[in-house]
């Protein structure tokens, strides 16, 4: 089989990246060496509620550039990826109900089509990488749903954290996904997992879980010193941050995992499959806990964004 030399990918990357548009500022920055953070949009038009998507879309930016980078939200619209979004068109994102959740696959079909779509972590990842962004700020990754479900449900998000040598923050893999088989897959796609500051591994919603944590490292600065020896050792793969929910916005531990239990028995009600299922589940949680769930969801992305940017000034430094 053909395989790929490493100036033949090269020249792959720098004509899709001719394809995207990049946001002035955004392109500045990357060009300086300056530190910038990716978000995605998939949390915005089909993980939070509206009005709170767009309330937490300009929140996250804000945190970003509080803590010294610039922030870049991905989205596609009318076929065109963007890397870094206006104001308008982050309003159109949060309120149309004509857009579609995109995982890497549906990139070709939607450029296709012409649509306007949300990228998943996955997606996000891609985009952005090519683009040059090195960190990424979300919520809670996918992951393996629980049950071992037929037909068998396992996110996009793993495999590109396995081929996309990007640093990826999160507050760990949605609770609602079996958290366990997750770590295990990480640790298939030889995917370097740290937890900031704990021994366990967090649970999206909660500061903490039963599941060990692969790697504890104390600081900010020791993440980026293990992500540049990644890239130096030429790892092909991607980086997973783990970063508990800050305690004073620690969810109600019975709450959600009641909610959580009650989504999923609904969830076999429903014909539901592929990427409708993680949106379903946070949409009844949500209902279920009476926006419990949101207020901490939106709550540690934010802390997520803050960790990023931090992150991303440290490797600026490190790297200039
Ligand atoms: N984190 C959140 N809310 C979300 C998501 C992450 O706090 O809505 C999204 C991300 O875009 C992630 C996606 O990639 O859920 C996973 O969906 P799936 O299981 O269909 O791959």
């Amino acid at each position: 089989m053909h395989s790929w030399s490493e100036l033949e990918l090269s020249k792959s990357r720098a004509s899709v990246a001719r394809i995207l548009c990049v946001h002035p500022e955004v392109r500045a920055a990357l060009a300086r060496g300056d530190p910038v953070v990716a978000l995605e949009s998939t949390i915005l038009a089909h993980g939070l509620p509206r009005p709170h998507n767009k309330r937490a879309a300009h929140q996250l930016q804000d945190v970003i550039r509080a803590n010294g980078a610039v922030p870049a939200t991905v989205a596609m619209l009318s076929g065109v990826p963007f890397i870094g979004l206006t104001d308008e068109q982050i309003a159109h994102i949060c309120r149309s109900q004509n857009v579609r959740k995109l995982s890497i696959r549906d990139l070709p079909t939607a450029m296709a089509r012409k649509e306007d779509g949300a990228t998943t972590v996955a997606a996000t990842m891609f985009l952005s990488s090519t683009a040059g962004v090195k960190v990424f700020a979300t919520g809670g990754i996918g992951g393996v749903h629980r049950g071992i479900p037929h037909p068998l449900d396992i996110s996009a998000d793993i495999p590109a954290l396995a081929n996309i040598p990007q640093l990826v923050v999160s507050a760990g893999v949605k609770s609602v996904l079996d958290v366990a088989n997750t770590l295990e897959l990480l640790e298939t796609a030889s995917v370097p997992t740290l937890v900031l500051g704990s021994k366990s591994f967090p649970a999206f919603l909660h500061r903490g879980s039963s599941h060990r944590a692969p790697v504890t490292v104390q600081s900010e600065r020791d993440v980026a010193s293990v992500f540049l020896h990644s890239l130096g050792l030429g790892l092909r793969s991607g980086m997973l941050l783990a970063v508990p929910i800050p305690a004073r916005f620690d969810a109600d531990t019975n709450l959600i995992e009641s909610a959580e239990r009650r989504a999923l028995e609904e969830l076999q009600q429903q014909q539901l499959t592929s990427n409708q299922v993680t949106p379903f589940l946070l949409k009844r949680v949500a209902a279920l806990t009476k926006g419990a769930s949101v207020r901490a969801n939106i709550a540690l992305a934010e802390n997520n964004a803050a960790v990023a940017a931090r992150l991303a000034a440290h490797l600026s430094q490190l790297q200039k």
